[in-house]
């Protein structure tokens, strides 16, 4: 079966992972997180965005592997409080 929920590659107290993992939550996205451990990278995080950063979105028709860009992508799903 084909997930199409959006999942997050990051590390658990790290800033940049932290920020888009609290801007994903705060756009109530129903997300699945991968938290991983920076010194035993996942090959399929690597197929995706090869400089092995956190964090890293995986939508179904793209990757967003900047946490600037997650955090706009999530604002631009849901603002509430804008
Ligand atoms: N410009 C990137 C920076 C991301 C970044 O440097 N993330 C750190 C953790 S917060 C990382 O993955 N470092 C790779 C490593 O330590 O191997 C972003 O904003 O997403």
């Amino acid at each position: 079966m084909c997930n199409l929920k959006p999942i997050l590659y990051s590390f658990r107290r790290r800033p940049y992972a932290m920020r888009a993992r609290m801007a994903l939550t705060y756009a109530q996205i129903d997300f699945e997180l991968r938290d991983i451990l920076l010194k035993e990278k996942p090959k399929l995080l690597l197929v995706y965005s090869p400089k092995g950063t956190v964090p890293v979105l995986v939508l179904p028709n793209q990757v967003i592997d900047e946490s600037l860009g997650v955090m706009l992508w999530a604002l631009s799903q849901n603002d509430e409080n804008g």
